[in-house]
């Protein structure tokens, strides 16, 4: 990876999952601020990045052909974010099997959906 992941951010959970990602796999971003309190999220620029007006969403100035390319969906930013860590390797079938368990599992429990209710044990 050359140029940093341009990240398209809020400090919601969802948001945090991608720069969490991007620290824990010392990749370089810049956050790309989306007041979306301020209904940022639905000016036609962004709409260009992530056509379902929500964060976060990235544009990777790497990408195939060397172009800049955008993703939205925080799950795909995770897979995006394992694969370009192990680059220029690709992942093993372990990893990718790993990858994918870590990415939905994220997706569907820790973050937006997790509260303290949802996460006591029961007694
Ligand atoms: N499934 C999406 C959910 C993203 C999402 O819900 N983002 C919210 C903030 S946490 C958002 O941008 N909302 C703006 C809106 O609905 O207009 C993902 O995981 O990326």
């Amino acid at each position: 990876m050359t140029g940093a992941i341009e990240v398209y951010y809020w400090p919601t959970p969802n948001g945090h999952k991608v720069t969490i990602a991007c620290e824990e796999m010392a990749l370089p971003y810049v956050i790309k601020p989306v007041n979306i309190g301020r209904g940022e999220q639905f000016t036609p620029e962004f709409l260009a990045i992530s056509p379902n007006n929500r964060m976060p969403a990235i544009v990777d100035p790497d990408g195939p052909d060397g172009r800049p390319i955008s993703m939205f969906e925080s799950g795909i930013l995770r897979v995006f974010c394992s694969i370009s860590a192990i680059r220029p390797m690709a992942p093993t079938a372990t990893q990718t099997r790993s990858i994918a368990s870590m990415a939905c599992w994220t997706n569907g429990w820790p973050g937006a959906s997790s509260s303290p209710a949802n996460t006591a044990s029961p007694t």
